[in-house]
């Protein structure tokens, strides 16, 4: 097995922090994306978007997505689980990732390519885009505030894929000039939590 990386990356991020969770190394090769090694027809036989991060298996199958890679990994190591151990737990852990890349991890990504002077000339910036996919951004961090109220973690009181999508979200909002309001007292402590994990900087 081999993971084609982005070091910067939210999504390869993702996957680097489920695989410290569980313990997991694997052969990483880092994909320099200003270089271009993302659009060269190698790559794009393993991921014809250009995307990653990319899990390449033995025989050559190439799985991109990083849920559908987190997702192979939990079936090959299944302890400890990160997306629930029962039907209703697992819903409820795929209900919560799933508004969390929708309403919130979506969002962030599209304000730093509508907004960045990073993609200028790389894609079709599109300012107002930017605009509204940051007030997208700051509306679902005042829901997710009024959530973490009531429990620890985003979909329960036990650290899940979910808190991994959040935090890798977090992080890009951080480091692209959308940082968690200061009232958002929950979401302040709730990132204290996970971030503080000695999987963070995977
Ligand atoms: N839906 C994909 C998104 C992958 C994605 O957007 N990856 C970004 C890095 S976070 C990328 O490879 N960008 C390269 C580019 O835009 O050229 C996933 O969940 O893995």
């Amino acid at each position: 097995m081999k993971l084609y990386n982005l070091k910067a990356g939210m999504n390869p991020r993702r996957v680097r922090i489920f695989l410290a969770e569980k313990g997991v190394t694997i052969p990483t090769v880092d994909i320099d994306m200003m270089k271009g090694e993302n659009g060269t027809p190698e790559f794009l036989r393993m991921n014809p978007l250009g995307k990653l991060p990319v899990l390449e298996l033995d025989d050559g199958t190439c799985i991109s997505e990083s849920i559908a890679i987190c997702r192979y990994i939990e079936e090959l190591h299944p302890a400890p689980d990160l997306f629930g151990s029962s039907p209703a737990e697992r819903a409820v852990i795929e209900m919560w990732n799933r508004r969390v890349e929708f309403e919130f991890a979506q969002p962030m990504s599209a304000q730093f390519e509508h907004l960045s002077p990073f993609f200028a000339g790389r894609i079709e910036q599109v300012p107002e885009c930017g605009a509204y996919a940051r007030s997208r951004v700051l509306k679902t961090l005042g829901w997710l505030d009024a959530e973490l109220a009531t429990r620890r973690f985003i979909a329960s009181d036990r650290y899940s894929m979910a808190d991994i999508t959040a935090q890798c979200a977090v992080l890009l909002g951080k480091n692209t000039g959308v940082p968690v309001p200061a009232e958002l007292a929950n979401v302040a402590r709730w990132w204290a939590e996970v971030s503080a994990r000695p999987t963070a900087r995977a």
